[in-house]
């Protein structure tokens, strides 16, 4: 029987009255026609593949007998190893992802002569529109592409490197699923270490700070037949478009670069050292954090008083008056985990040029106030101006102030000088009643500890 005629219930007029396009005619064999091919077709559907897809079911009049749009979800299948009935099987062949075809099929290749429950009669032809959503072979590795390399590659991550990048996150119909951007901050993760999906992991290795590159993940490296919360369907491939924003590795130590060197260097920066520089702050991707140049003042520190982050310590340390650096500094030298609210985003690399505009030279270690010469044989009765036997703290004071306006001795420099004088106080006054006596003055002399005179 002519299965066009028999499902359309009416008899065919003449052929010669037709033209001969509309000539029904039996299908004996399934007809593939595509009528939506999207811009990219590059991957197509072979043997063994396994697809994610769309489909409406209808008989040769139109009745629709299945549809994965109701169900809401894609059917999910291996193609053209016997999972599908045979119509099928050839006919997902050479689709490619967006692609939209209609596949038409004899009961041959669908479901015979039995048919399929009450929905498909015995002998049914079978028209599927079926849209292509997902592609993938069970052989496929990570792939790497649209790489984007900023031309000076300082070095490139490997396992083990803690990497700050942004990503968006799509299927590859282009369903989007995350973005890091649609929070304002970037993903933050040791790679290598299974922190992140296989696929991640793997696709981080190997990049340069600052490159751009599109990471194409099968499902069995990312979130597997399960797949992952509302938005990521079961065995979907996963496409993400990162940016390597920053990478360091817990070894890292500070990179200094000299930009400039005096021909006269001689003095160097050194512990308890008073040095006025200045700087400009900005993270690995240009982002700018600060500037002193802006306020117009160098910014002073002592060295090796804790006042700055150790990076910091560390690249000032032997600079001289005039030298100019590049510092680039890991984030556990720098601001850490936390960063810096509203400023440095957490475990940032941070780069800081400096510039050395002044240097005072610091006290030896652990020294307050040292003498520039012999002291005095008789320091209580020189401190005592009036004499009533007993030093209060604005003779004390008024003293040590003297001595270093003529420069006799000299208070550590980059600290407040009556902080350090009133601590010196408070050190000879042992019973802390707020005078000196000569008692107290000797014993503590006797002890020649550092902060005393
Ligand atoms: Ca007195
Ligand atoms: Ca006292």
């Amino acid at each position: 029987m002519d299965l066009i005629t028999a499902t359309l219930n009416f008899p065919a007029p003449p052929s010669h009255l037709l033209p001969s396009s509309h000539l029904p005619s039996p299908i004996t064999r399934s007809v593939m026609k595509t009528y939506y091919t999207p811009e990219n077709c590059s991957r197509k559907v072979e043997v063994s593949d396994y697809v994610r897809y769309h489909y409406n079911g209808t008989l040769l009049d139109g009745t629709l007998f299945d549809s994965s749009h109701t169900r809401m979800r894609t059917y999910d299948t291996y193609v053209g190893i016997g999972w599908l009935i045979a119509g099928m099987d050839q006919g997902l062949l050479g689709m490619c992802v967006g692609e939209k075809r209609i596949i038409t099929m004899p009961p041959s290749l669908g479901y015979g002569s039995n048919g399929d429950g009450s929905d498909i009669p015995q002998q049914a032809s079978l028209v599927f529109d079926v849209v292509l959503l997902d592609l993938h072979n069970p052989k496929d590795g990570v792939s790497i592409i649209n790489q984007d390399i900023p031309q000076h590659c300082h070095r490139k991550s490997v396992a083990g490197d803690f990497i700050r990048y942004h990503y968006n996150g799509s299927l590859l119909d282009g369903t989007f699923f995350d973005s890091s951007y649609s929070r304002n901050r970037t993903y933050d993760t040791y790679v290598g270490k299974g922190y992140v999906i296989g696929g991640m992991d793997e696709g981080l290795i190997g990049v340069c700070i600052g490159e751009k590159r599109r990471i194409i993940i099968p499902p069995h490296l990312g979130y597997g037949e399960e797949g992952t919360g509302t938005k990521i369907p079961g065995s979907a491939v996963l496409v993400f478009d990162i940016h390597i924003i920053d990478f360091h590795n817990p070894s890292d130590t500070v990179v200094i670069t000299t930009n400039y060197k005096p021909e006269v260097c001689e003095t160097l920066a050194k512990k308890g050292d008073f040095v006025k520089y200045h700087y400009n702050a900005s993270l690995m991707d240009g982002s700018f954090i600060d500037s002193t140049y802006n306020y117009g003042k160098t910014y002073n520190i002592v060295l090796g008083a804790n006042q700055v982050v150790p990076g910091m310590e560390e690249g000032l340390k032997e600079m001289c008056v005039g030298e100019r650096r590049h510092l680039v500094i890991p984030p556990h030298l720098g601001y850490g985990e936390r960063g810096v609210d509203g400023e440095v985003p957490a475990s940032a690399v941070l780069i800081f040029d400096i510039e050395m505009i002044e240097m005072e030279a610091g006290l030896p270690d652990g020294y307050m106030f040292i003498w520039n010469e012999d002291v005095s044989a008789d320091l209580f009765t020189e401190m005592d101006a009036d004499k009533d036997l007993q030093v209060l703290a604005s003779e004390f004071s008024d003293y040590i102030l003297r001595q270093v306006n003529e420069g006799k001795g000299r208070l550590a420099p980059g600290f407040d000088a009556y902080r350090i004088i009133e601590n010196m106080f408070s050190n000879q006054d042992r019973n802390g009643d707020g005078k000196i006596t000569e008692d107290e003055f000797k014993l503590k002399a006797d002890e020649t500890t550092h902060d005393e005179l």
